[in-house]
């Protein structure tokens, strides 16, 4: 009997289901709107206890997003030698878990930047951080940059700022922050008395306009976890953050190409053969869809209509010189698809050209359609769960760009012609071109403004 085919995101979920940060800094600096705006969650829960009453073993979670868990921790004062040592013990603890999922995988020391002419950093988070903590990212996390973001601004007035151009404004005042903020840290790094490779500093903001900064400390982070760390860490923190959408796109053909990803055999077929299509493309469409988790407790983007239309879609690449319907048909017709599609879909996977060029297509297409979602969702904060709508529109947004679509699969169409698919003692470097083609092929059709484009000036 034929083995189930493995799910390569199911894998890594297994090793490690939720990303684990440990947040630390006094009341009030912002660590609970970092997380919920990083995580895009509103309510965090930490078992039965009141929010504010938790412990540092307490695991914080949203049913919102189950990719990240949280252990949150007040700080202390110079002095505070038991609450040092229980957080220092923690953290012993922790990193001597031996499973992957119950380590901790990183730590934000959150400091709110203070008025002007106050010290900055105070002499309890430089004892924090001479602690040893292996290879476990630490990020010195700035919080309330918005602040100083507009003091600065006064400050060069409009004397400096007046004549220029609102993003060469924005620029010369990220500079000057930037130079308060290197200075600091430099001095850090000075009573520290020395760098450690997993130390890291960001200045963050949870307010509108500053939603880059977010992005900012989620690829800080993600850069700090060591090369040598477990590939289903990067994964986690891929998935669980919802502010970066190159990691999304990044980490989607990650976990296709990782050690043992499947797609390393899209054209030699090993791991399709003697599967039913449907199968195989079921197991590509969840693994793309787990590593976006959007916020979707529906289902929507698992079992609804996206998988028949992208099936539609990518007809044409099964008959050369034909062209698409309109994304309305394609969302009318819906499942039928499944259907007119007949003995393809339902049937047993071949190694042909036009299997190969329709499973390309779709890792291409559905990947293209997921990024228009989150800029889609990313525009409108309020509706932040996934709808039947929103997945309609987006669909149809890139489908109906018919020059675009064409595009994308006449590149598809001449790869695969210019391969010799018999001669399978080569290495199979189709998952290259696939990474090729969606990092060639992305852009955002909705209009949503980037968070890095977006003027910081409020
Ligand atoms: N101006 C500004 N206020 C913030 C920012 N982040 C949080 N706050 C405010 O600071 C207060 C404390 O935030 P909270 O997240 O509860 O801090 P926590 O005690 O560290 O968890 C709240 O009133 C927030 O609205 C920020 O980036 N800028
Ligand atoms: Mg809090």
């Amino acid at each position: 009997m034929n083995q189930s085919l493995p799910s390569t995101a199911e894998e890594l979920f297994d090793e490690c289901p939720r990303f684990r940060i440990l947040t630390l800094g006094k009341a009030g600096v912002g660590k609970t709107a970092l997380i919920k705006n990083v995580f895009k969650v509103e309510k965090l829960l930490c078992s039965d206890k009141e929010p504010g009453k938790c412990n540092i073993r307490d695991e914080i979670h949203s049913s919102e997003n189950t990719r990240f868990v949280l252990h949150d921790c007040q700080g202390f004062e110079p002095g505070e030698t038991d609450k040092f040592n229980k957080v220092k013990g923690f953290i012993q603890q922790r990193a001597q878990e031996p499973e992957i999922k119950d380590q901790l995988h990183a730590i934000w020391l959150c400091i709110q930047i203070p008025n002007a002419g106050d010290r900055l950093i105070e002499p309890g988070a430089v004892e924090f951080l001479k602690l040893p903590f292996g290879d476990v990212p630490v990020i010195v996390v700035f919080t309330h940059y918005d602040k100083i973001y507009k003091e600065t601004l006064d400050k060069l007035g409009s004397s400096k700022l007046g004549t220029l151009e609102e993003n060469q404004r924005t620029i010369l005042v990220e500079q000057e922050t930037e130079k308060y903020f290197r200075a600091e840290y430099a001095d850090l790094l000075k009573q520290l008395g020395h760098s450690p490779k997993t130390l890291g500093w960001i200045k963050v903001s949870t307010r509108d306009d500053y939603q880059h900064t977010l992005n900012d400390l989620v690829q800080t982070t993600y850069k700090l976890i060591p090369n040598g760390a477990a590939e289903s860490i990067r994964v986690a923190l891929a998935t669980a953050q919802r502010v970066d959408v190159d990691l999304k796109v990044v980490n989607t053909t990650r976990v296709g190409t990782s050690m043992k990803g499947y797609w390393h055999g899209l054209a030699s077929s090993i791991p399709f053969t003697k599967k039913l299509i449907r199968e195989c493309l079921d197991l590509i469409h969840k693994d793309i869809v787990k590593i976006w988790n959007f916020s979707d407790p529906g289902m929507i983007l698992e079992d609804g209509d996206l998988k028949f239309m992208t099936l539609g879609l990518v007809q044409n690449l099964a008959n050369p010189g034909t062209t698409n319907p309109d994304s309305g048909y394609l969302l009318a017709e819906g499942i039928n698809f499944s259907r007119k599609l007949g003995d393809w879909y339902s049937g047993v996977y071949t190694n042909t050209p036009s299997t190969l060029r329709r499973l390309m297509g779709y890792i291409v297409d559905v990947t293209i359609v997921l990024e228009q979602l989150f800029w889609d969702k990313a525009a409108q904060p309020q509706k932040s769960t996934v709808s039947a709508d929103d997945v309609e529109k987006v669909f149809g947004l890139y489908a109906d760009s018919k020059e675009f679509v064409e595009q994308v699969h006449g590149e598809i169409q001449s790869y695969v012609d210019s391969m010799n698919l018999i001669d399978t003692s080569h290495p199979d470097s189709t998952h290259e071109e696939v990474e090729r083609l969606i990092r060639a092929h992305r852009r955002n059709l909705t209009g949503a403004k980037k968070p890095a484009e977006s003027p910081h000036v409020g």
